[in-house]
């Protein structure tokens, strides 16, 4: 595998300082030596970056969808006014607007195989664009909120509290085979579920709010990715999800009209902005996520054929040199690529209406 390290910068990283550690191997063996907490820190800022070879910390890596002071340039509210039509799915309160919950991160504790986690649903902005401030409902207070990294075999129990003083959140987990009727039910506020569940299937999954109505809960950011590495394997060295901003509160938006943003982790061009960067002739390891909650990704790298995409991450469902990946909302691939000729290599949807709406990045390929 490889030893490189990620340099994944964001020199706009306003929210955090960033450590990682969970994305690498070392991360793993590190909390299965003992009962080791990983740093929910840790945990929220894996999206994008990897953990540095022969280390538990990567302080280059960032943080993902940064909570933001709310002030600037924020995207007009339309309040309740559109989405009264849909009063009868609607909360009751008006929920989003001016509440900027502090982030509490998640905290994962490991025991071997048997994995404990704990997650917070809240209401915190977030920046989508430069200087563009967001009333996000968050798993974590990030959007996305942050990667479940598993190993297949794992047995999980995982607790969500809603700090939300506003409305009920759920938690609805791809890598489950549970009872939605049973698991994925609604917490009210201040209310705390516990759903238990073994991660046998290997894959690149989403995971997402359940609550009534989904969509706006999901066009809110409440959505993310696990990761659940096959036995003996290497986690991906990057993880993007793909999703899209509406007008914020916007139920009829969301489902008829069409979004503001579309994003890789949480923010419009981010890797134009601060580039992924790898060296020519590795072979790198992607999980990719589309969140939607309505846009398939239409997965490419411009100079670069993706020498292997996993359908849902699974490596039972390989193809091979595949120029454009598809990836439906709800859905996840693994990828790998490798780029012969150093240079700057741009990742995009070939949707070009979502590419010139912010899914676009790059990788710096140094010699
Ligand atoms: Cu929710």
């Amino acid at each position: 595998m490889n030893t490189h390290r990620c340099t994944d910068t964001h020199a706009r990283n306003k929210g955090r300082r960033t450590q990682l550690a969970s994305a690498g191997k070392v991360g793993l063996r590190t909390q299965r030596s003992g009962v080791a907490a990983l740093s929910a820190v840790a945990l929220v800022t894996v999206l994008a970056g990897c953990g540095a070879a022969g280390s538990t910390s990567a302080p280059n890596a960032q943080a993902v969808g940064r909570a933001t002071g709310g002030s600037a340039n924020e995207v007009p509210m339309n309040g309740m006014g559109q989405a009264g039509n849909r009063a009868n799915q609607m909360p009751s309160s008006m929920p989003g607007q001016g509440l900027n919950q502090t982030p509490r991160p998640m905290q994962v504790v490991r025991r071997g195989h048997d994995v404990s986690i704990t997650m917070y649903t809240e209401e915190t902005r977030v920046e989508i664009a430069p200087g563009v401030s967001f009333p996000a409902w968050t798993f974590d207070g990030t959007v996305p909120g942050p990667v479940i990294q598993l190993e297949q075999g794992d047995h999980v129990q995982l607790t969500l509290h809603n700090l939300d003083p506003h409305m009920s959140h759920s938690i609805d987990l791809h890598a489950a085979l549970v009872a939605p009727n049973q698991n994925y039910v609604d917490v009210p506020p201040g209310g705390t579920r516990t759903i238990t569940f073994d991660a046998t299937v290997p894959g690149v999954f989403l995971y997402h709010c359940e609550t009534q109505p989904m969509a706006l809960h999901i066009a809110q950011g409440m959505y993310g990715a696990v990761v659940v590495t096959p036995k003996g394997q290497q986690p991906p060295q990057f993880t993007i999800v793909q999703s899209e901003f509406y007008k914020p509160l916007d139920l009829d938006d969301v489902e008829n009209g069409t979004p503001q943003y579309v994003v890789f982790n949480g923010e419009a061009n981010r890797y134009m902005l601060h580039p992924l960067h790898v060296r020519a002739g590795q072979t790198i390891s992607v999980a990719f996520v589309d969140a939607g909650p309505n846009d398939w990704s239409a997965f490419h790298v411009v100079g670069s054929i993706l020498r292997e995409v996993e359908a849902s991450g699974n490596p039972a469902n390989r193809l091979t040199d595949v120029q454009t990946a598809s990836v439906a909302p709800g859905d996840g691939i693994l990828l790998t690529l490798r780029f012969p000729q150093p240079g700057t290599y741009t990742f995009t949807t070939h949707s070009m209406r979502d590419a010139a709406k912010g899914a676009m990045g790059s990788f710096v390929v140094t010699p």
